[in-house]
């Protein structure tokens, strides 16, 4: 008897262990390419998420209940993205660091929206993601249509180009920068070739000899490191010189790790300033690379939009969704990258693109509008 009195009491025990642990605890997702070819972007997201959660959690978390972590893959895939967006709704979370592509966090937004959670992406840039209205999605990066007129004034006011090619890798992202940076030109340049590869794809020669054939004096490729990589060391490889841009999608060692550093020379691309000159970012710096090693271009971003959904919970003082939204909306957050203000469509109201250049293997910020 007494026996089975101690089982049921330990039972008991155990249950109320489990039921408190879960209501203990507020989730938050975060959602990205963790596998496959841009897995480098899913794992800065994740670092720099990772490490603004350890912080909370250290001081007691937020309102004294910690933070849980759900990291959902979407594999850079749309389709997946949706998949990992109605699971991280089903298992309870608060709120959405993600996803880093434009194409996944488009129809993510769709399903986030429904269920009520707000969404921060750190990097997904295409302006179509805050113009869909949703009251609750928001991006710590700017967005395409400026970074696409930064391109196209330095390409036209610094480089002086008269004509040029445009190429893009047929996503939401790669397409709408290379469509951007086109209007932008206003036909200040002539575009000799314009066309689209596909994302994946490993031998990009055809289209760089129909490419040469129109002599451009620039390539612009609107896409992601894997493919830009490949495409600039195979532009080379068949004799082509010109220079080379892009976005912010390519700003990743293994963009140069792909090229190779001799073909990457000389390269441009737009992105925000370089976090090592913002004195805000010092100690953040300071700690991730002493836990995750070499900064990564979307870290800084990832770690300020945990932040930022954390500081939003803790203002709200409840979890719903509603709430946290209206505070992301009128509050104004000290990030590691400067003050961050969102709009009312959920956009940073400060965009600082500038233009950076490879050099010597390394990227190294050039020329500012
Ligand atoms: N903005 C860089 C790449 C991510 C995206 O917008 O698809």
């Amino acid at each position: 008897m007494i026996r089975k009195f101690l089982v049921f009491l330990f039972a008991i025990v155990i249950l109320s262990g489990c039921v408190k642990k879960g209501e203990d605890v507020i989730k938050i997702g975060i959602a990205g390419p963790m596998t496959g070819d841009q897995a480098k972007m899913g794992m800065d997201f994740r670092n720099g998420v990772t490490l603004a959660v350890e912080e909370w959690n250290r001081k007691g978390g937020v309102s004294g209940r910690k933070i849980e972590l759900i990291i959902g893959d979407d594999q850079r895939d749309p389709k997946q993205a949706v998949s990992v967006a109605n699971k991280l709704v089903t298992q309870g979370v608060k709120g959405v660091i993600g996803h880093f592509n434009s194409s996944c966090s488009i129809p993510a937004s769709d399903v986030y929206d429904r269920a009520g959670i707000p969404m921060i992406t750190p990097a997904s840039t295409n302006p179509q993601l805050t113009e869909k209205g949703h009251y609750g999605v928001f991006r710590v990066c700017g967005r395409d249509d400026q970074q696409g007129k930064v391109a196209a004034d330095f390409v036209t006011r610094e480089l002086k180009i008269k004509k040029l090619a445009v190429i893009h890798d047929k996503t939401t992202y790669g397409q709408g920068l290379a469509d951007e940076f086109n209007k932008f030109l206003g036909g200040k340049a002539e575009v000799v070739y314009y066309g689209g590869i596909v994302q994946g794809d490993k031998d990009f020669k055809t289209v760089l000899i129909s490419i040469r054939e129109k002599a451009p004096e620039l390539i612009y490729f609107g896409g992601i490191y894997p493919e830009g990589g490949l495409m600039v060391k195979q532009a080379r490889e068949i004799g082509m010189t010109v220079p080379f841009m892009s976005g912010d999608g390519v700003i990743d060692p293994k963009f140069v790790e792909i090229a190779g550093a001799e073909a990457a020379e000389g390269t441009y691309l737009t992105f925000s300033p370089d976090p090592n000159t913002i004195p805000t970012a010092k100690e953040f710096i300071v700690q991730y690379t002493k836990r995750f090693g070499e900064l990564g271009p979307y870290s800084a971003y990832a770690y300020d939009a945990a932040n930022i959904m954390l500081k939003a919970i803790e203002a709200a003082g409840v979890t719903e969704g509603k709430a946290v939204m209206d505070k992301l909306h009128s509050m104004e957050f000290a990030g590691t990258l400067g003050n961050i203000k969102f709009d009312s469509k959920g956009d940073i109201t400060v965009a600082p693109y500038v233009v950076w250049i490879t050099k010597g293997g390394k990227f190294t910020e050039y020329w500012k509008p």
